[in-house]
């Protein structure tokens, strides 16, 4: 299977490692270390160098202990000229912008990203479909509910008695909105959205049945690197010290048909889906 960019494709047929640069003040694990555009582009030559595919920037926080709404221009100012930086420095790399706002994604696009990374899979503002679609680039549409500074608590983590048929049920209509409005879909990718939304028990039922959000037809992304479900199982509360459980989460979810990866440490990441994807494919091969 490929993924359409906008200007390449990326072969998803093997673990996709994405390296995440969150250029905020604030994120829940990373937050203040990477928000010039000298740390980011070193921290970014650092990712690829230790096996990232992708570099996802972001400008704004979701993380759960209150994240605070940016506006357009700032997060705008944040991120464009880390983007110009980084494609000028690693012009082979994908970049992706991590944003819920057309304003900032047609920024980013503008200045060279190939992939929109939304939060809200389109829900917050509606131009962000047509943009996509009209600059033809990936787009990753991740599960969530509510607005930036509550989609990462459990206000709106009420579900039915199938809760992952809901989400699957959700995540397949902002699939579709956004086939409606023009976007090919050769370049939608999928993400449960882990923990957005969602306590720990639904978090690990959506990786535990991934082969079901993989029927949909799209290549699978997840985001479990550092997150809470993962320091609630082995009672880790510093996120940066999540690693191992990270790693767990990622070489379960590479097994049920996840294909892209979007975590902090990248090098960890690389070296365990490599091994765990050679051990499928010489089981594929007997
Ligand atoms: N998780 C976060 C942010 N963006 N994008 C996708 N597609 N999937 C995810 O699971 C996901 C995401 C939250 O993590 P992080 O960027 O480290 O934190 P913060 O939102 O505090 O910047």
């Amino acid at each position: 299977m490929t993924w359409q960019l906008r200007t390449r494709a990326l072969d998803v047929d093997r673990p996709i490692v994405v390296g995440v640069l969150n250029v905020t003040p604030d994120s829940f694990s990373d937050g203040g270390l990477h928000d010039t555009p000298r740390a980011a582009l070193s921290r970014a030559h650092q990712m690829v160098a230790e096996g990232a595919d992708v570099l996802d920037v972001g400008g704004e926080s979701t993380r759960p202990q209150g994240a605070r709404d940016v506006p357009a221009a700032e997060e705008r100012r944040r991120v464009t000229p880390v983007i110009a930086l980084l494609r000028a420095a690693l012009p082979h790399v994908p970049l992706s912008v991590d944003t819920v706002k057309s304003e900032v994604a047609e920024a980013a696009l503008e200045a060279g990203v190939e992939i929109v990374n939304d939060v809200s899979g389109f829900r917050l503002d509606r131009r962000m479909a047509k943009i996509c679609a009209d600059a033809r680039c990936g787009v990753i549409l991740m599960h969530s509910r509510g607005t930036v500074s509550d989609m990462a608590t459990f206000a709106h983590a009420q579900y039915g008695e199938a809760a992952v048929t809901d989400v699957l049920d959700e995540l397949r209509a902002q699939r579709d909105m956004a086939l409606d409005a023009g976007v090919a879909g050769e370049a939608i990718v999928l993400d449960p959205g882990l923990g957005f939304a969602k306590r720990s028990g639904l978090s690990l039922e959506l990786l535990a049945t991934l082969p079901r959000l993989a029927a949909l037809g799209h290549p699978v992304m997840i985001g479990a690197s550092r997150k809470r479900f993962i320091g609630e199982i082995t009672t880790v509360t510093e996120p940066a010290d999540r690693l191992h459980g990270t790693t767990g989460a990622n070489v379960a979810a590479l097994d049920r048909g996840a294909r892209l990866f979007r975590v902090h440490d990248v090098r960890a990441a690389r070296h365990a889906l490599d091994v765990a994807w050679a051990v499928m494919r010489a089981g594929m091969a007997t």
